[in-house]
């Protein structure tokens, strides 16, 4: 069975979970701890140069590390990876996006303004962080009103990786006290993903934990 490197609540490797159970491809799960310093271990760098999750360790010992080289890894040759190479191209434009644009600053806000709770709503750089992940959500919402209600981000007939890649951070975006229900087209999205068979919550069978802080979470082991 392949191996996934992750943290408890990393967005990154949810996506590859998520696509994981949307594939029914099993995965065992390392779950490792920032805190306790497992991604600076010599043995974690050997799998991860840049010393982040995730990583996918194939059955030989080969290992991925990028959500979005780990998506089109395991989507390739099923519908979540399209065959056109105008929506391919049009894929990996939504990926580039979620990598430049969407991903840092969501992921940002939550770290400090709900996981560690280090910093305030207030603060400079936070402030510049809500502004760019509000206009990155304004961007997302445009490009699925004009999708039309049954297309998906980058494609029409079948949800790709850009919905995968995309879904996560946009998901936990109200722990960055980001209040999605002001997007018109992003809450039906999402409600969209979770309604597909093999859809994973990130927390497996805890779904009230998904916007759980770390003390929360922390008592559930
Ligand atoms: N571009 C990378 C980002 C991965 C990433 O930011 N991982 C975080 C967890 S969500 C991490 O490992 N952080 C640990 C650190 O930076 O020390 C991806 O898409 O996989």
């Amino acid at each position: 069975m392949m191996k996934l490197y992750d943290t408890q609540r990393s967005g990154n490797a949810w996506k590859i979970r998520l696509l994981a159970g949307l594939l029914n491809i099993p995965l065992e799960r390392v779950t490792l701890s920032i805190k306790r310093g497992d991604l600076d271990d010599p043995e974690f760098l050997k799998r991860s140069p840049l010393g982040m999750v995730p990583i996918l360790e194939l059955k030989d010992g080969c290992t991925i590390g990028e959500s979005i080289a780990i998506l089109q890894f395991l989507a390739l040759g099923t519908p979540w990876w399209p065959v056109a190479a105008l929506d391919q191209a049009y894929v990996l434009m939504w990926l580039s996006f979620e990598q430049s644009q969407h991903m840092h600053p969501l992921a940002q806000l939550r770290l400090h303004l709900s996981l560690r709770r280090d910093r305030g709503a207030g603060d400079e750089d936070m402030v510049r962080f809500k502004a760019e992940a509000e206009h990155a959500l304004h961007l997302l919402d445009e490009q699925l009103a004009r999708q039309g209600r049954s297309g998906w981000i980058a494609t029409q007939t079948h949800p790709s990786i850009a919905d995968v890649a995309l879904y996560p951070y946009t998901r936990l975006a109200s722990m960055g006290g980001i209040d999605l229900e002001t997007f018109q087209n992003l809450p039906p999205w999402l409600a969209r993903i979770e309604s597909l068979p093999g859809y994973q919550p990130l927390f497996s069978g805890r779904y009230d934990l998904n916007f759980a802080t770390i003390e929360m979470a922390g008592k559930t082991k």
